[in-house]
């Protein structure tokens, strides 16, 4: 059976899960940390960073390549839009998502979350406020993109979807929420996603990892 790399509370691995739980793909779970990787790990994934793929002499690291990858192993249902145009889009939104949101999501997350829960530290008050702001630029911009719908790029769930929707669980492990009285669509859009049956199935597989 092939082999995810990683663990699920990386944004990363989670979008790799749930695209797994879409295309009803059976694979293991290995909990490799995104630290302290051995040599061998290396080998596998040259940045030493979770998630990689293993499908026996098949390896894969970074979730953008192995979502691409799985689309044409297994291409129902479709997590890329057919549309040129649209697609374009979607892959733009999964970039912006990896990089920037999940640059000022992931503060909330580590500060509020991993600190005191794996380290014992307090978080920094002050870098969440200014990620706080920040994140009201990118809120403002996202409602705008959305514009009432619940994908981001035409009509249907697509890659675009996934990877805003896994940055957002950790977002909320660290308390983050979307004001619905500032920002009514992407809170509805959000709400939408975790609620769809392969996040659900995977939120749920992940609550054994959250501290009690
Ligand atoms: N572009 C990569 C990003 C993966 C990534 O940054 N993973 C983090 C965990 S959330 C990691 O492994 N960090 C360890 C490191 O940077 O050394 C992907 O999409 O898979």
């Amino acid at each position: 059976m092939p082999i995810l790399h990683g663990v699920s509370l990386s944004p990363f691995v989670r979008k790799v899960r749930v695209a797994l739980a879409e295309k009803s793909l059976a694979y293991e779970l290995d909990p490799v940390l995104p630290f302290g990787q051995t040599d061998e790990y290396i080998a596998k994934s040259p940045l030493g960073k979770i998630p990689c793929w293993e499908d026996g002499d098949f390896i894969l690291p970074d979730s953008s390549c192995i979502i691409a990858y799985l689309e044409r192993t297994h291409p129902d249902p479709a997590l890329y839009p057919a549309d040129p145009k649209e697609c374009g889009r979607a892959l733009w939104f999964e970039e912006f998502s990896d990089s920037k949101l999940s640059d000022v999501l992931s503060i909330v997350f580590f500060q509020r979350f991993v600190q005191p829960n794996f380290f014992q530290k307090e978080p920094d008050e002050a870098l969440i406020a200014e990620s706080l702001t920040e994140t009201e630029k990118w809120f403002d911009y996202l409602e705008g993109e959305l514009d009432g719908r619940s994908a981001i790029v035409g009509s249907h769930f697509s890659i675009a979807d996934l990877a805003i929707g896994s940055i957002f669980v950790n977002f909320h492990y660290g308390g983050g929420r979307v004001d619905a009285g500032r920002w009514p669509g992407l809170a509805a859009y959000v709400a939408g996603l975790h609620v769809r049956p392969s996040f659900k199935e995977i939120l749920e597989d992940e609550k054994s990892s959250l501290p009690q």
